[in-house]
């Protein structure tokens, strides 16, 4: 049998689903460069490079151990511009008997491919990704009949069930989080490690002169290119963050300081996410540190509780809620994203620096997306379909399976609680505790109101009694809400009015 088997930008895995029984001698892989996955959001420059050249790559890889492989480049006269232009051509090309593909992380993706079998009147044999460490299947498992799912309970049933950290029955230490050990704020003078660095080859270069030229309106620069493209190199970031990094991660893991982007944290996700890292490898790699006794437990937890927990997690519910996910506004926020989000034009510092960041590295971590930009689009009503989109587009490691939960359900609070059990609301202190961004703030974040106040504080409570109907009777609110109701009338008419100021403000200038 003839087959053709089609890999995708993030399917970059010598052990995916779709190659395991390919035969050299009749098989022929397709890859294909495409205007409509660029296109669908406009992704950052540097995504789109990072993706091209890991692909490249990943294409020469399979080349040069005798597979068959024809490589679409963007910039081929004939480039049919969409992935199923491209299969209809390497069908009328090859003359396979059936295409083999692996499941495609985007509902949108999915769907398509649901009906190419109609479309191409050949056998399309939809894999499963069996790269990830909980199936759809136990998933939907797990989460049958729960009104609301909580990733806490899902990670421990994983921890038993791969034996990760775990002295029999009992997780190690006696505790399945450590948390409490962890999240302190920045010290002055840390010497945070460089990140790993790769200077780019000839192919690389390459690319980046393609997506300069084919993509100059899109978002974000390329200067300075340095991620990984290879398998290889992926595996010496994940060396190097264990051995240089990971020791101080959980302490530093929700900590911001200006100039220093990349902090304790690992920078694999987009390795993970385009298949040039597995799961498991990162995590046993994470353990086998604890178990030499070169980092702490609650460093070692906290790291493969992201990627044994909440990866997985997020992924699953992913799955098990689209399509109507995509449409979840419980709050029912409207506002468009402002301008600055795509210019870092802004005097607020923290959002200024996350967004500068962003536009340079197509990175920031998780604290500056959760609680520095997530918060602000959060306490601003911005529409979660605008939110969402944005991060799609300017993360090197979005892809909607795992950028939907954490903003729709994680940031927005867009789901009502199904992900969450509250929002994750909060004003400048917490921003000026983790962070040393209020320095440099042309506002002050201890002054409630006025002009020159954090936009944060009264954000926050015009935020908390806006919806009040709707967030009032959360317990875990309570407390918040019993602050405001004690606040002096003059002082909760203040933050109301400076809230509808500023967001007045927004509007106006777009
Ligand atoms: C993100 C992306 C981009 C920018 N370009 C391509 C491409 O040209 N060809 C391709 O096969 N995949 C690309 N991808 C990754 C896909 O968007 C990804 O496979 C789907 O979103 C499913 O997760
Ligand atoms: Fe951000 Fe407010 Fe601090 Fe400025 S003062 S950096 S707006 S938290």
């Amino acid at each position: 049998m003839k087959t053709l088997r089609l890999v995708l930008g993030d399917q970059l895995s010598r052990d995916l689903p779709s190659l395991t029984d390919l035969d050299p001698d009749k098989d022929l892989v397709l890859m294909a460069e495409v205007m409509s996955e660029v296109t669908y959001v406009k992704h950052h420059k540097r995504k789109i490079a990072y993706l091209f050249s890991a692909m490249r790559h990943f294409a020469k890889s399979l080349g040069d151990d005798g597979i068959a492989v024809r490589f679409r480049r963007l910039d081929d006269v004939d480039n049919a511009g969409s992935l199923a232009g491209e299969v209809a051509a390497a069908i009328a090309a090859f003359g396979p008997d059936q295409i083999v593909v692996t499941a495609p992380g985007e509902y949108r993706l999915a769907d398509e491919m649901a009906g190419w079998q109609a479309r191409f009147g050949l056998a399309v044999d939809i894999r499963a990704d069996s790269r990830f460490l909980c199936s759809l299947g136990d998933f939907a498992e797990w989460a049958e009949g729960r009104k609301s799912l909580r990733m806490e309970f899902f990670y421990r049933d994983l921890r038993r069930r791969y034996q990760v950290l775990m002295e029999g029955d009992e997780p190690i230490g006696g505790k399945w989080n450590y948390d409490a050990d962890n999240r302190q704020p920045p010290k002055a003078g840390l010497a945070v490690p460089p990140p790993s660095s790769f200077a780019p080859d000839a192919i690389t270069a390459e690319v980046l002169a393609l997506v300069e030229a084919r993509c100059a309106d899109h978002f974000g620069q390329l200067a300075g290119f340095d991620f990984a493209v290879t398998r290889d190199q992926a595996l010496h970031v994940l060396d190097q963050f264990i051995a240089e990094r990971l020791p101080l991660f959980g302490t530093y893991q929700d900590a911001m300081i200006e100039g220093e982007p990349w902090m304790y944290h690992s920078h694999i996700g987009l390795y993970l996410n385009a298949g040039l890292l597995s799961p498991i490898e990162v995590i046993r790699a994470a353990e086998a540190a604890y178990h030499r006794g070169d980092s702490p437990l609650n460093a070692v937890e906290g790291f493969i509780r992201q990627i044994l927990g909440w990866r997985e997690f997020v992924r699953g519910l992913y799955w098990l809620k689209m399509p109507a996910y995509a449409e979840a506004n419980f709050l029912q926020a409207t506002r468009p994203l402002p301008d600055f989000f795509w210019t870092g034009n802004t005097d607020m510092n923290c959002l200024a620096q996350s967004i500068q960041q962003t536009d340079a590295l197509s990175y920031a971590h998780h604290i500056q997306r959760l609680m520095v930009l997530g918060n602000f689009a959060l306490l601003a009503g911005l529409s979660p379909q605008a939110v969402n989109e944005w991060f799609l587009v300017v993360y090197v490691d979005a892809y909607e399976w795992v950028v939907m939960p954490n903003v729709s359900g994680m940031a927005l609070f867009a789901d009502g609680g199904y992900l969450a059990s509250k929002p994750y609301a909060a004003g400048g202190a917490y921003i000026n505790r983790m962070s040393n961004y209020c320095k440099n703030c042309r506002y002050k974040v201890t002054e409630k109101s006025g002009e020159d106040a954090c936009p944060f504080n009264y954000l926050y409570w015009g935020f908390l009694d806006r919806h009040r109907e709707k967030l009032g009777n959360n317990p875990r609110l309570g407390m918040i809400y019993r602050t405001f109701d004690k606040m002096a009338p003059e002082k909760q008419a203040g933050a109301n009015s400076d809230a509808s100021r500023f967001l007045a403000g927004l509007d106006k200038a777009g």
